[in-house]
């Protein structure tokens, strides 16, 4: 599954010094090729309510393997987007369009990002397909055996 949040429905037709030209439907365009090459199926879905973002997140517990998402202003203040992040138990990549590490400072926390395997950030459109690519990549690797977790977490204490 694929999530965009809010505003992101605006992209190409306002601010294209900041987020560029494309429209979502290009980036979706991009993301359904894509899926198509590595032999995935994606749903792109758009919403400007944090409730429906995480009504999608649930859903993607039962129906998906894992998820790409543009938090996009959630990413600064949800508390909410982040308890159902980490509540899915399925594979998440954070992605943004921008470097938000280059802009204002209230960009440079993501309450989300914490609960993400990664983050894709600053290379516009590309970021998503790199994020898809990652996830892609995740899930065909094995998860490493419990007994392994342990020993590595040890080790690191
Ligand atoms: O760089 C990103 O992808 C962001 O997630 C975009 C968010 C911003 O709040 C994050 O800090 C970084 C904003 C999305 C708003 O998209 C617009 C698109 C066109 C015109 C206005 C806003």
């Amino acid at each position: 599954m694929v999530l965009h949040g809010p505003n992101l429905n605006l992209l190409g037709l306002r601010e294209p010094a900041v987020y560029g030209m494309q429209t979502l439907t290009d980036i979706d365009g991009a993301l359904e090729r894509l899926a198509d090459e590595l032999g995935i199926e994606v749903a792109c879905r758009q919403s400007n309510h944090e409730g429906e973002l995480i009504d999608w997140l649930h859903e993607a517990r039962e129906r998906f393997d894992g998820v790409v998402i543009n938090p996009a202003g959630y990413t600064h203040t949800s508390v909410a987007l982040r308890d159902a992040i980490s509540a899915i138990g399925k594979p998440c990549i954070e992605v943004h369009l921008s470097n938000v590490h280059a802009r204002e400072a209230f960009r440079h926390t993501s309450l989300t990002a914490g609960v993400c395997v990664g983050v894709v950030m600053g290379f516009g459109v590309d970021s998503y397909l790199l994020g898809l690519r990652a996830l892609v990549s995740r899930l065909e690797k094995p998860s490493p055996a419990p007994a392994a977790v342990a020993k590595a977490r040890q080790r690191r204490s």
